[in-house]
């Protein structure tokens, strides 16, 4: 595997500042390092440019801080595509989770171009499914995943160069609980699989796990295409504090570590956002130490040799 990681310091989508220092907080972390000893190729561009938080008031549509977060969905975009074509696996450092417009736009042209199937796995305390005219505070990272179906401005709507982006079934979510009462019309709408922090409760993070990659590590699935959005207020703030939205009641430190290693085994991760990382509200960085921990499993760490494995790593 050879992965390329894209810094895109911003935090022009939600109301708290200090998203933007989640790439450095990341490298702090030893992320390059700690996936080299995987034996993971690693290309690091930096932190790209990109406008600057203006902290605007909602616009008539609703939304704040649109045209910049548009360009920096547009960088994302060109940038994710440009690892895409280059036979990189993107790993896109945010920032706050509007850029993930960006990535999957990239995404699904990618796939539509090379005969791909996509598959969204979206790790995350809240939906990110509301539209201008129905979310609460205006913020764009609570609209990635409506933008990417199609709905919200067209701009946005319409990176990937075809309006939807994505089918909303190509979409999965785990984790959820904060969702908003539009958010619930809307994943009822659009159909959304999701599976919130109840159904982890009563069928455990493996049959959760089981159920949202149900299909990707069979022989007829080499042909899709695996996309992680992971937001880290997906985990509990008890492990993850340094993040601008946290909410109480999610996945401890071994269901988070089963979840990445679950994914991992399907052999099908072809690319990754990494956002919400708020390096202004952790304790000692160790939210970003222990995403680096996670995504160490995401690319293969395991406890024990996994199978076929013949040469020790690490
Ligand atoms: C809320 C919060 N649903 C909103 N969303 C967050 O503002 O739309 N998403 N924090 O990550
Ligand atoms: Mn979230
Ligand atoms: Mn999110
Ligand atoms: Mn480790």
């Amino acid at each position: 595997t050879s992965v390329t990681l894209l810094g895109l310091p911003t935090d022009i989508g939600a109301s708290r500042l200090g998203a933007a220092m989640g790439p450095d907080a990341l490298r702090v972390a030893q992320l390059a390092p700690a996936l080299q000893k995987l034996g993971v190729a690693v290309h690091d561009l930096g932190n790209l440019a990109g406008p600057a938080n203006p902290r605007g008031e909602r616009d008539a549509q609703g939304m704040r801080n649109l045209s910049e977060g548009l360009a920096w969905s547009r960088i994302a975009h060109d940038a994710v595509w440009q690892a895409l074509q280059q036979k990189q696996l993107p790993i896109l450092l945010g920032g706050d989770h509007t850029l993930a417009i960006g990535s999957i736009s990239a995404v699904a042209r990618h796939c539509r171009a090379s005969g791909k199937r996509l598959r969204v796995l979206w790790l995350d305390a809240h939906s990110d499914c509301n539209t201008p005219a129905n979310s609460p505070s205006g913020n764009l990272h609570g609209m990635p995943v409506a933008s990417l179906c199609g709905l919200g401005p067209a701009a946005l709507a319409a990176l990937s160069g075809s309006t939807p982006a994505v089918p909303a079934s190509a979409f999965c979510q785990v984790g959820l609980r904060s969702v908003d009462p539009s958010e619930k019309h809307m994943i009822r709408e659009l159909g959304l699989e999701v599976y919130d922090m109840r159904a982890i409760d009563e069928l455990g993070m493996r049959e959760v796990m089981r159920r949202a990659l149900a299909g990707l590590a069979d022989p007829e699935g080499t042909d899709i295409h695996l996309h992680l959005s992971f937001d880290v207020d997906f985990l509990d703030p008890d492990i993850a504090p340094g993040t601008g939205t946290p909410v109480r009641g999610g996945p401890n430190y071994r269901e988070a570590q089963l979840c990445m290693e679950m994914i991992a085994d399907t052999g099908r991760l072809a690319s990754l956002d990494i956002v919400e990382l708020n390096p202004a509200l952790d304790l000692h960085n160790q939210t970003a130490e222990l995403v680096v921990d996670l995504v160490q499993s995401l690319f293969g760490q395991s406890i024990l040799m996994r199978p076929g494995e013949d040469t020790l790593i690490q």
